[in-house]
Parts: C-alpha cells; sequence; structure tokens
C-alpha cells in the first residue's frame, strides 16, 4: 500500500483538514479517497498510469482526490484554475488526458476538454460512491503525478514523478525541518507547482498535522487565523512577505502589535521559488522577530538546498544540502568546482529527482549530464559553507510571484496576434514580484495596436501571471550579428 496512505491509517482520529464549516479525519480522508478510487476504476482493477487531470478545490477535496487517483494506480495531472484554453490543450494534448474531473468546469476547460477529446467528469458526480472490495497494490517506482513546469522550451514540459520521488520530497523536509503531527499550515498557494502540492500539502499530509486551505491568498482571512494563534508553520513565495509586510504595516498599531507576535510564536516560517531579498528577510524579523528559513529547490528536484532549523540562518544565502540530496557546482567547461566563492551550475542527484518530462524523451535526455546529475539551469557560489544562487544560466526562464514562466512561450503567444510582427519578452526586476513580465513589441507595417488593446488581448490568452504587465512599442528588434535579439540592451530600455 502507499506509504502516505499507510501514514495516514496509523491515524485515523487526527484533523487533515479544518476549516468554518468543519473539520475532516484522516479516517474521512481514506474513505473519501477509496470511494473516488474505486469510482475512477469502475470495472478496470488499475487504471495503469492513466493520466487523470483534475480541477477541484483545494484543501480536502483536493487531497481526496488525489490519493483516490493514486490509490486507482492513476498518474495526477493536477491543472491550473486561472488556465487559458490553448494552456489547459496544451496540458491534455502533452500528458495523453482522456478524462479530467472538475468541480466547477469553466468555459476554457470544457473548450479544451472538448479539442482534445476528453471527457469531463464533474466531481460531484464522482463522489459518494461504494468503496471497492480491493484496490490495486500500486509500486513505489511508479508514475504518480505530472506538473506542467516552463523552462527554456517554448511550451511548458509535463515533470513526472515517482511515488518514491514524492516520499524521498516529503521525508527529506520532515528531517530538515522538524515536520511533526501537532503542526498546523495554512494552505494559500496554487496547487498545480510542488510548493503548495508537496510542500506544505503532501508534507502536513505525511506527518498527520492538520492544514486549512484558502482559495488562493486571502490575505485578510489569513491574518485573522495568524491573529488567532491557528498555525505553527507558515510556507510562502517571497511576493507573499512583501505583500505582508506592506498589510502589517498599514494595520493599527496594537493590531499589528498582535499579529506580529503571533507570526513570532510560530515554530517555523519558510521562504522558497524565488529569491527572497535580504531587506525583506530584515524587515521581516524587525516586524515579526521571526526569522524565515529560505530554501531552493525547482519542480523537478524538489527541495535541494535549505538553510538549518537550528543554527545560522543566514540572509540572502540557501543554505545547505537536504538530506539525501547530492549538490555539485559545475563551470561551463563542465568541470566541477571543488573551491569556495566561485560561481557554477548547481546540478543535482538523489531519490527526489524527477523521472523524465513525460512524453519527451530528447528534453529529459537534455536535463542530465553524461553521468546522471540534473542540472538545474541556476548558478550559485559557495560562501563560508553555505550556497547563494547568483541568477539563472538563461534570460528566457523569468520569475514572477514564485512563478517559473518562459520568456519563449510567452512570445509565442504574442506573436499569434495578428498585429504583432516581432516581440521580446523579459523579466524587469521588482519590488514586490520578484520580476515583472515585460514585452517590447513590433507592430505590423500599417497595423493598429495600442497598449489597453493588446492587454485585454492577453487577458483571453494566458493565465494572470503570465501576462505583461508592461509593453514598449519599438520600430525593430536589436540584433546580434547572429541574428539573436539582444535582450539586456532591451532590460536598460525599461529602466531608463
Ligand atoms: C498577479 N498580478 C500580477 C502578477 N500576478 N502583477 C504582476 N506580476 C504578476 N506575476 C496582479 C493581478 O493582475 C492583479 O492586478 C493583482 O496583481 C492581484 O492579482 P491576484 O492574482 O489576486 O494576486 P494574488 O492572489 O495576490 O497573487 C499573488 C501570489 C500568487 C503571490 C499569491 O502569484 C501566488 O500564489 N504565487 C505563488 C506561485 C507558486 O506557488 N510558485 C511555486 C512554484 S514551485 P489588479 O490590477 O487586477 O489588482 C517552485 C519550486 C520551489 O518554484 O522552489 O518552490
Ligand atoms: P519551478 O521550476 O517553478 O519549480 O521553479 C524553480 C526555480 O525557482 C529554480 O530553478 C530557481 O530558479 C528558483 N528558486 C527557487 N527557490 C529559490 C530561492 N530560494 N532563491 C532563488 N531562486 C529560487
Amino acid at each position: 500500500m502507499l506509504e502516505i496512505v499507510l501514514r495516514a491509517a496509523a491515524n485515523p482520529d487526527r484533523i487533515a483538514f479544518r476549516s468554518e464549516s468543519g473539520t475532516t479525519t484522516y479516517e474521512q480522508l481514506l474513505q473519501r479517497s477509496a470511494s473516488l478510487a474505486a469510482a475512477l476504476l469502475g470495472d478496470a482493477s488499475d487504471l495503469g498510469e492513466e493520466r487523470i487531470a483534475f480541477l477541484v478545490r483545494g484543501g480536502e477535496d483536493y487531497a481526496a482526490l488525489q490519493w483516490g487517483i493514486w490509490r486507482a494506480g492513476g498518474v495526477a495531472v493536477p491543472l491550473n484554475r486561472g488556465a487559458a484554453m490553448g494552456e489547459f490543450l496544451h496540458v491534455l494534448r502533452t500528458a495523453g488526458v482522456i478524462r479530467v474531473v472538475a468541480d466547477q468546469p469553466g468555459a476554457a476547460l470544457l473548450e479544451a476538454c472538448a479539442a482534445a477529446g476528453a471527457l469531463i467528469t464533474t466531481f460531484d458526480g464522482l463522489q459518494g460512491g461504494a468503496i471497492a472490495a480491493s484496490l490495486p497494490e500500486v509500486d513505489a517506482g511508479r508514475r504518480a503525478m505530472i506538473v506542467f513546469t516552463s523552462g527554456t522550451t517554448s511550451k511548458p514540459k509535463g515533470s513526472v514523478a515517482t511515488h518514491a520521488n514524492i516520499v524521498a520530497m516529503m521525508s527529506g523536509m520532515e528531517q530538515a525541518w522538524g515536520w511533526r503531527a501537532e503542526d498546523c499550515i495554512p494552505l494559500f498557494l496554487p496547487l498545480h507547482h510542488v510548493h503548495g502540492i508537496v510542500n506544505v500539502l503532501g508534507c502536513a499530509l505525511w506527518v498527520g498535522a492538520c492544514v486549512e486551505a484558502f482559495e488562493g491568498f486571502r490575505q485578510e482571512q489569513v491574518l485573522r487565523r495568524v491573529e488567532e494563534g491557528a498555525y505553527s508553520v507558515f510556507m510562502a513565495v517571497p511576493t507573499i512577505y512583501v505583500k505582508l509586510i506592506k498589510a502589517l504595516e498599514d494595520l493599527p498599531e496594537a493590531q499589528r502589535a498582535a499579529v506580529c507576535a503571533a507570526f513570532g510564536r510560530m515554530r517555523l516560517m519558510v521562504s522558497g521559488s524565488a529569491a527572497l531579498p535580504v531587506t525583506v528577510h530584515q524587515r521581516w524579523e524587525e516586524l515579526t522577530g521571526q526569522r524565515l528559513l529560505e530554501r531552493y529547490g525547482m519542480t523537478e528536484i524538489g527541495m535541494a538546498l535549505s538553510n538549518p532549523l537550528v543554527g545560522e540562518r543566514r540572509s540572502g544565502s540557501v543554505g545547505l544540502p537536504m538530506p539525501g540530496v547530492s549538490i555539485r557546482l559545475v563551470d561551463e567547461a563542465g568541470k566541477e568546482i571543488a573551491s569556495e566563492d566561485a560561481p557554477g551550475e548547481i546540478q543535482v542527484r538523489g531519490p527526489a529527482v524527477f523521472l523524465e518530462y513525460w512524453n519527451n524523451p530528447d528534453a529529459t535526455a537534455a536535463s542530465f549530464t553524461a553521468d546522471g546529475w540534473f542540472r538545474t539551469g541556476d548558478v550559485a557560489i559557495r560562501e563560508r559553507g553555505y550556497y547563494r544562487i547568483m541568477g539563472r544560466q538563461s534570460v528566457d526562464i523569468i520569475k514572477s510571484g514564485g512563478y517559473k514562466l518562459s520568456a519563449l512561450e510567452i512570445e509565442g503567444v504574442l506573436l499569434e496576434h495578428p498585429q504583432i510582427a516581432e516581440c521580446a519578452v523579459l523579466g524587469i526586476p521588482d519590488q514586490t514580484w520578484g520580476e515583472v513580465v515585460s514585452a517590447v513589441v513590433v507592430v505590423r507595417e500599417h497595423g493598429v495596436l495600442d497598449e489597453p488593446g493588446l492587454r485585454a488581448w492577453c487577458e483571453k490568452q494566458m493565465s494572470t501571471y503570465k501576462q505583461p504587465r508592461r509593453f514598449l512599442f519599438v520600430p525593430g528588434l536589436p540584433r546580434n550579428a547572429m541574428g539573436k535579439v539582444v535582450k539586456p540592451g532591451l532590460r536598460a530600455l525599461f529602466q531608463a
């Protein structure tokens, strides 16, 4: 039986989810997931790694369905609620999805299912059935989940994690960060990326802890529960800490003191998914007395580096390798860097490293070195023992609000606009978002296009976080001798 299921069965009466409308115990979660597994199986004895895409409320519905898919032998493909029709279609087609489960499918998802020939089932329609007499034995080496991640290719790739990969991620975090059954954590991060899925939801359920789920980052509600002392652990991306600092500074003094003290009492607060600016780290500590633990990770590898739970949490640094993770820095000639203070690409090995990009052996092969290390594309140095992230090898990868975005993917979408002849997308540094997606656009000869029109068009074509926020209209793009657009030069135009 899957290890996470066995662990839940050992904690039947503990509360897995708590919300205004009540609680769900681990026993109830097991029952619901077993009944969903039976409904998904129908007459089959094992889904045999069928990819089931799903879009349901975060929290207990999501966990019950994720476990139901796993227990039936399927592969969970979580969808992004804010995706545009073309983004849904890409996921469904790439992962070869023929069944989608959704609670409130919107027009974009319905249209994508029709175009992909995938059958859509409502979540309610799947619930409430009998529990199967027996569920398949699912080996830990089998595929469990596909998370779509952007990169240096124009379209997101499906990163495949096995059950064993996910267990390695969760047990590494349990060991490194002292996760325990008494913990309680708010879940407001999106559930189509590993930060929300594995670090928050997965780890909490792995140790028998309690989760309070929100439909997205609802700042006021979260702060109210923080003030009430609801949580012992808190995990967020830097953008959220920036927003929280502003919110705390805007509160009346008495309330600010109470909320800050409540943050200060938490056992652990973690930041990750993007660089935490030193100023934010320091301001958070000044306000709350809580020193954030910054860590570094990636969809394909889970968490790789972390500041320690006990010991020095150094600002601007991501600390040391997580348990079970091997790290090396490699220079441009492919040689391992032994000394401190010399930058190199972070390469990773370990049981959490993903299996493959779904149906994309070339991309999978290209992401590993000949001797089996995963190339992250991130550059770091080691300083007094700790790793510090310097940046990325590619200018085409943008991090905005904690989301990794491909400039090439966004350029590809913009080029579908009938009035756009050429474009270049880049990330411009920003205090709140880390980087903001910015587009330089060349309009076709005799074409007519203005910024409000282009913004409105982008809203229909892309998820919120991919949409360019800043535009520059230029007569032509600067290119080098090889014909490649010179992006650093364009960045200067935005910063001027
Ligand atoms: C939204 N807005 C943006 C934006 N996203 N503006 C600039 N850049 C962006 N990226 C604008 C909206 O248009 C809107 O504008 C306003 O901000 C509020 O939008 P929202 O969608 O309601 O924002 P909010 O809910 O506050 O979302 C911010 C956020 C969210 C930080 C909570 O982006 C988020 O959940 N990020 C986390 C992503 C994540 O989990 N990444 C992990 C990947 S895994 P207006 O004008 O309408 O007000 C990974 C591995 C690892 O990286 O190491 O963890
Ligand atoms: P994703 O592919 O969405 O999982 O994003 C992973 C990427 O996020 C990494 O390759 C890094 O570029 C970035 N990242 C994650 N954590 C940190 C951090 N603490 N500091 C800097 N970058 C980070």
